[in-house]
């Protein structure tokens, strides 16, 4: 197998393994898209089309944990995709994909870098528009801003061919209210099915390069310019679910608190450790949501800093996690070893025994005939 050595294990990685590419330096002359959308939209999906190295979930976890860039050479031209990890998180709140995602785009307006088109995936199964696939899309259109739109693609992705009416349904709603995607069509974002083919993939990716523009979105712009990333657009989006959740959980612990009081005049001693318990899980979230708003008071600066001490301790944490399994998968081979040595002395045993018995019986055998052969001549010296 490549990259293993002779007992089968990966070697050590050191800063930068070699396995693992490089990302690609960009340069401003450079075609890059970036795909955006929820969480499980198929951001990877759409990207590996074009480039083996993307990264797709299978599980119900999310999948990309981080911005990566994938070179691709779609109809002949060649581009970056860039992926992204998607809102709604199922383990990481929006202000930190925020953090991720503002962080690359901060970094390549430093570089002069601009993005060709974005490509904004949605699932047209998803049957709640009301719920996180609108909190994320007034997120991202804060994130482009006005300007930006016009290099937009907004595509839907895992159309049921079994319910085509109920999908087609959708998509007429998030064509008509402008607080869905009617206004951003009338600022130039254009639409597209994505059948999760290559080929509706490439439409889009063409169309894009046909644009030949480049554009700034507004949170470089904002944070460019100075603003901390609560301050931009795209952190008050943010911010604002933060409060809303905030509120209800401030809500429930007041709720909580009457009914420890009720529990406590009644003597009531299961229910006041249950409710004590749910108080000290609510108090547990009430401090991430604080925590996670403070993460987002960060100048450009300081998030690149910040994200970079992060990334560092991801990787020393993956690096670890490898080592802690090489030991474990090291051990296991020991152990299948003496398993296999153990039980080839036994063997070995076992083969000098049934040796043993051969030579004993063969020796036996040569006694009896002996013993016969003596008995027959001292038997004939009687007939005789
Ligand atoms: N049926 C169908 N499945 C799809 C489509 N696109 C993606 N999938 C599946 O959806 C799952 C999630 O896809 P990903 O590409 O990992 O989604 P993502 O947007 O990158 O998700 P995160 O990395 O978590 O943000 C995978 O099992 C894909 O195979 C599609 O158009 N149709
Ligand atoms: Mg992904």
């Amino acid at each position: 197998m490549p990259g293993k050595n002779s007992d089968g294990i990966p070697p050590v990685p050191p800063e930068t393994s070699a396995e693992m590419p490089k990302p690609p330096a960009l340069s401003p002359d450079d075609v890059v898209i970036a795909v955006m959308g929820v969480t499980g939209a198929g951001k990877s999906t759409f990207i590996s089309l074009f480039a083996k190295d993307a990264q797709v979930g299978h599980g119900l976890q999310s999948c990309t944990a981080n911005v990566s860039i994938h070179a691709a050479t779609v109809n002949g031209q060649k581009c970056y995709l860039v992926d992204t990890p998607g809102f709604d998180d199922t383990n990481r709140p929006d202000s930190e994909i925020l953090r991720e995602v503002a962080n690359w785009l901060n970094i390549s307006h430093e570089a002069k870098i601009k993005l060709a088109g974005i490509i904004y995936l949605h699932r047209i199964s998803d049957n709640r528009l009301g719920g996180a696939a609108m909190k994320n899309l007034r997120m991202f259109k804060r994130l482009c801003g006005r300007d930006s739109l016009a290099c937009v693609v907004l595509a839907t992705t895992m159309w049921n061919k079994a319910d085509l009416l109920v999908d087609e349904q959708r998509e007429k709603e998030l064509l008509n209210r402008p607080d869905f995607w009617a206004d951003m069509v009338k600022q130039g974002s254009q639409v597209f099915r994505h059948d999760n083919g290559r080929e509706s993939a490439t439409t889009i990716m063409k169309y894009i390069f046909g644009k030949r523009h480049r554009v700034t979105l507004d949170i470089q712009k904002e944070m460019a310019s100075g603003k901390t990333l609560d301050e931009t657009g795209a952190g008050r989006e943010v911010q604002t679910d933060m409060t809303v959740l905030t509120t209800k959980h401030e809500q429930e612990m007041k709720t909580l608190r009457q009914e420890l009081q009720e529990a406590k005049d009644m003597h009531d001693s299961s229910a006041i450790a249950e409710i004590n318990q749910l108080r000290t899980e609510l108090a547990d979230k009430i401090r991430s949501d604080e925590e996670a708003r403070k993460t987002m008071q960060v100048n450009m600066e300081t998030l690149r800093a910040e994200r970079e001490q992060e990334l560092k301790r991801q990787r020393d944490e993956a690096h670890k996690r490898e080592l802690d399994h090489q030991k474990e998968m090291a051990d296991a081979k020991m152990k299948l070893l003496a398993a296999k040595h153990e039980s080839e002395a036994e063997a070995q045993k076992l083969q000098m025994k049934i040796h043993m018995a051969q030579m004993e019986a063969e020796a036996a055998k040569r006694d009896r005939e002996r013993a016969e052969r003596e008995r027959d001549s001292q038997g004939g010296c009687i007939v005789m």
